[in-house]
């Protein structure tokens, strides 16, 4: 079958709620990928940054194969060998006391929702029901009802109410607005240290130490979502290792896995991720023996492997690459580490259009915001492919 009998099979059978590049994907190995007509392109998105390690690594690959031929589900029911493992490894890898492991990267943030508002009552002593989580706009954090109750793209939200009460939005970057919005009832701040579905925004320097100390100093749980940002794609373990903070939580998931399977988490503190009691929380997948061994693995690729060191000096590399370009069509290239946005002025007319150009060139990504062009390739990409893309970005940009 080629592309187009796929894409018709998808349309009729599948629901409609995405608008996917036409390219159907048979196979990937690093930063390539293929589809079912044999071409090659060069994977410029990186599923989201999930494939952070690269499509199919191999010692990702063997750990997922060895331990799906052992067991791969006992459920929370009963302990497995794997589990305890990626929490031992995860906590002395980031410094954090306590793992909870979920799935999809809005089951760790739901999980991190319900356990600010759990401290809240339990430990801060808010009176019940009345805990208020501070937010921002232009947020990311996933697609559950409680969740997109706090988006600010009317589009997430519309049709879906009623909508979860109990969160209060902010202006991204503004320290002042985020003051003015603390009350002795709130519980905790969920920031995203750069923005990723908002247009891989930067907040201005000093912004995220400032929130930091304004939740220290009222007793208020600051939660890093890392989800996106995290596990070396900024160019740093962390987004927020560029600030001098350590966010009470942590929530990590796409990477943690390298595209493999899903696996996410919720970094903490005893003192906080200890308010679940058993019954309080949980799921059937969340610390699978199969998604532990992967993320296991997952974790020690990236490391052994300088994936984020090399992050951080080819993403420089990348945006001095696209800077020299100097297209007219460009309003700013911005990002840390393998994380790059590059918005366009208006008169280019939307980025959709030179993510196409740039797919019929070899290169995919994968536009944001209508303006933007997100740049975030498996941190295993080389220079040479690197100046490849930037040739092929030349060309539609000029
Ligand atoms: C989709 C964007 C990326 C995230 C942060 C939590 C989650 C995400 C910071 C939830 C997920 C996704 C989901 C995907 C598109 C995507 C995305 F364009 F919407 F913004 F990555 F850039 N926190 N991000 O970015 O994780 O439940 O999806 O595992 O189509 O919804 P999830």
């Amino acid at each position: 079958m080629n592309t187009k009998e796929y894409i018709e099979i998808e349309e009729k059978f599948g629901a409609h709620n995405y608008h996917p590049l036409d390219v159907v994907i048979e196979k990937g190995e690093g930063v390539w990928v293929w589809d079912v007509d044999g071409n090659k392109y060069l994977d410029c998105l990186a599923a989201y940054s999930a494939v952070n390690q690269g499509h199919c690594h191999p010692r990702i690959i063997k750990a997922m194969k060895e331990q799906a031929e052992k067991v791969t589900l006992t459920s929370r029911a009963f302990r497995n060998n794997q589990l305890p493992l990626l929490c031992k490894e995860l906590c002395e890898m980031t410094g954090y006391e306590m793992v909870l492991p979920m799935n999809s990267g809005a089951e760790a943030v739901e999980t991190a929702l319900k356990a600010v508002r759990k401290w809240g009552y339990t430990i801060k002593k808010v009176p019940e029901n009345q805990a208020e989580i501070i937010v921002c706009t232009n947020n990311f954090a996933g697609r559950t009802i409680s969740i997109v109750s706090f988006s600010t793209e009317e589009q997430y939200k519309s049709g879906f109410g009623p909508l979860t009460p109990g969160y209060k939005v902010v202006k991204y970057g503004d320290v002042k607005d985020f003051e003015k919005a603390i009350t002795p009832n709130t519980v905790a701040f969920i920031v995203e240290p750069i923005q990723g579905e908002g247009g891989v925004i930067v907040p201005p320097a000093g912004y995220l130490k400032q929130t930091y100390d304004l939740c220290k100093k009222n007793n208020i749980l600051f939660v890093a979502d890392e989800i996106q940002s995290g596990l070396g794609r900024s160019g740093k373990m962390f987004a927020f290792m560029y600030d001098d903070i350590k966010p009470d939580m942590v929530t990590i998931g796409k990477a943690l896995s390298g595209g493999c399977y899903p696996v996410s988490a919720v970094l903490s503190s005893k003192d906080i991720l200890g308010v679940f009691k058993p019954g309080d929380h949980g799921s059937t997948f969340g610390g699978n023996p199969l998604g532990c061994a992967v993320a296991r693995e997952s974790l020690k690729v990236l490391v052994e492997e300088g994936l984020i060191e090399k992050s951080h000096e080819l993403g420089n590399y990348f945006r001095d690459k696209l800077n020299e370009i100097g297209s007219n069509l460009v309003k700013e290239i911005r990002g840390k580490g393998l994380f790059i946005g590059v918005e366009l002025k208006p008169e280019a007319g939307g980025a959709r259009k030179y993510c196409e150009g740039l797919k019929n060139l070899g290169v995919l990504c994968k536009e944001t915001h209508d303006n933007v062009i997100r740049f975030a390739p498996p941190l295993v990409i080389k220079k040479e492919e690197i100046d490849w893309a930037v040739e092929q970005v030349k060309k539609v940009l000029v």
